[in-house]
């Protein structure tokens, strides 16, 4: 039965890719090597994604570039050569461009145009897909390259349309930059954008107010120039770099450590923890197995960097308020800075705790609290996205049955491994809600997704199937599982756009899934090798296969045995495990 959706008698192209950042650039390059005839859509007026929409100042990635790029090809890997440990902004968008250039992607992208409709023809099985500027398209395959920090969160203050000065949106920053010089200016956000911007903005401004509510953990990016010797001992074997690099939970290299922070002596803590601070960005993540899981270690990891904030914050009160008291360290994305705190040293910043006097509002002059108001040439709003599933549920997705995306996620998003969701047949999304993405190195999640979808297509095309569709049961059980993967950890106890928290009225759920790249992507593996367990196959309406379980079990990872009891134990308080 055909749904009452827009409709072209075209001949449906194999494969329409929803965007044009990294995953949907790598998507088609991949599908064309295989002999299909994808297009992509793009919303921007260039490629790139985060990278294209995120230029506000100081914005930088805060995985090392060396790993935070491309392995799918020696060639590029060989004549790119970052110039810092974390590559800024204008360089991301140029390696962005030059991956287009290299692979002639452009001629395949139609920029400027955004998806707003795709419905499932069930008799034609092929996917009807309605763009803004009105045009209709035909796909067999639908696949949503649509990123997961793409869509900023609808927030919005009482005035604001009042205000007569500029107003910036972190996310959507003016391409032609801005300058702030001789400008009072104030930032409401500190999370990673603000973090990174705040820096920049101050050097800039004439004076410059950040208003924070709830204050978040960062870590020194110490960037620079990549040092020789570690270029060198990259460039010897990128490939076995990088092979190492996603066999693990982060997919990057982190010296993840085995030891247990609470049977560990001080001065051994202490000595670790300065030595992975020294070295900079994420490592301290790894320096303790049980940092992620037991209070009481992570509150070891609290400590050590409240004591960093108040070493490089001169004001003592300033430094409290700068100091994360409400979730556990690792609960929310920490951030990577570059002189963060130092900059509330600046006699033109000053930071306005919104615990103590609540934001009101927007007057035509600036922002009020309940305490006074302030003055404002322009306000920056760093305030965060609509994560994971903001870009995916705003296309009017209707799949088999007149079901509706929305409908299917009014709990929360539910998919099978993050790449498919029952009923949506031939749907793929790339780094989707319930795969590993937004916690790891965002290119190898990216990349294992794209090569799993393009042998998934090869293999239906070579059978001469016609449409691939995670079955309910399968799409229930990856949801368990997930389920059990998150609950020993402390991660859901934060209010964090991990768990939709920052948009009011989400469900509140954990997104992503964090039992690792490394045992995803074996997952992944055992589920095809098993001839596409939890996925029903069709040819037309006949059905080829269905195994509907999901039964693949991750290989079983070293869990310190002192980490049992505590993971048993969460497990048994949830319901997800008997009581003895
Ligand atoms: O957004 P956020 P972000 N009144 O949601 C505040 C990635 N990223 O764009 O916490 C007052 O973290 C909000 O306060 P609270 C990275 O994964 C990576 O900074 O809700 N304040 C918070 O402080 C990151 O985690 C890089 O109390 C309000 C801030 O706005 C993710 O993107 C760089 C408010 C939002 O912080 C998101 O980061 C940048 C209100 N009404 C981003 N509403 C790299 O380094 C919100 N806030 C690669």
């Amino acid at each position: 039965m055909a749904t009452s959706s827009p409709s072209t008698s075209a001949q449906p192209i194999d494969a329409l890719i929803v965007g044009a950042g990294f995953a949907g650039m790598y998507m088609l390059h991949k599908l064309r090597g295989l002999g299909f005839n994808p297009q992509v859509v793009e919303a921007g007026s260039g490629v790139g994604g985060t990278w294209y929409w995120n230029r506000y100042p100081g914005a930088r990635v805060d995985i090392q570039s060396l790993e935070y790029s491309f392995g799918f090809d020696e060639e590029l890997e060989k004549e790119w050569r970052w110039s810092e440990r974390y590559a800024p902004q204008p360089e991301l968008l140029k390696y962005a461009e030059h991956v287009a250039e290299r692979f002639d992607l452009k001629r395949d992208i139609r920029f400027n145009t955004r998806v707003t409709a795709a419905h499932w023809d069930d008799a034609a099985q092929v996917w009807n897909v309605t763009t803004d500027d009105g045009a209709a398209m035909r796909c067999r395959h639908l696949i949503l390259a649509t990123g997961c920090l793409s869509i900023p969160t609808d927030v919005t203050f009482p005035g604001l349309e009042t205000f007569k000065g500029a107003v910036y949106r972190t996310s959507r920053w003016p391409h032609e930059g801005v300058d702030f010089s001789g400008q009072r200016v104030g930032i409401i956000g500190t999370g990673s954008s603000a973090i990174q911007s705040i820096p920049i903005i101050a050097q800039q401004a004439e004076h410059l107010t950040v208003f924070q509510r709830t204050p978040n953990y960062s870590m020194p990016a110490h960037n620079g120039p990549i040092p020789d010797a570690d270029f060198e001992a990259w460039s010897k074997d990128p490939r076995g770099y990088r092979a190492a690099s996603r066999d693990t939970v982060g997919g990057f290299q982190n010296e993840a450590s085995e030891a247990m922070a609470t049977q560990t002596a001080p001065a051994e803590i202490r000595a670790e923890l300065e030595r992975r601070w020294a070295w900079g960005g994420f490592r301290i993540l790894g320096a303790f197995a049980d940092t992620a899981v037991d209070p009481e270690a992570n509150r070891i990891v609290q400590e050590f960097i409240a004591e960093k904030i108040r070493q490089q914050v001169a004001d003592p009160a300033v430094a409290e308020k700068l100091t994360p008291k409400d979730h556990p360290f690792g609960t929310k994305r920490p951030c990577v800075d570059t002189g963060y705190y130092a900059t509330f040293n600046r006699p033109n910043v000053e930071l306005v705790d919104l615990r103590e006097e609540p934001l009101t509002g927007f007057t035509p002059e600036g922002i009020k609290t309940s305490a006074k108001g302030y003055a404002f040439d322009a306000v920056v709003l760093a305030t965060g996205f609509d994560a994971m599933t903001g870009a995916i549920d705003r296309i009017d997705l209707v799949g088999r049955g007149e079901r509706r995306i929305k409908d299917h996620w009014a709990e929360g998003p539910r998919t099978y491994l993050g790449l498919m969701v029952a009923g949506f047949p031939n749907l793929f999304t790339i780094t989707g809600p319930g795969s590993p993405s937004v916690l790891t190195n965002m290119i190898n999640s990216i990349e294992q997704h794209v090569e799993w979808i393009a042998d998934c297509l090869v293999s239906l095309k070579q059978r001469q199937q016609t449409s691939i569709e995670a079955s309910e049961e399968a799409e229930a059980a990856w949801c368990r599982h997930s389920t059990e993967a998150v609950t020993p950890t402390m991660l859901p106890q934060a209010n964090s756009w991990y768990m939709g928290a920052n948009v009011p009225g989400k469900p509140r759920m954990f997104m992503p899934y964090a039992g690792g790249l490394n045992t995803y992507t074996e997952i992944c593996r055992q589920v095809v090798g098993k001839g596409y367990e939890g996925f029903i196959i069709r040819q037309g309406d006949r059905v080829l296969s269905e195994s509907r379980a999901f039964t693949s079990q991750p290989a079983p990872g070293e869990i310190p045995e002192n980490l049992l009891p505590i993971i048993v134990g969460r497990l048994m308080a949830a319901g997800l495990m008997p009581a003895e």
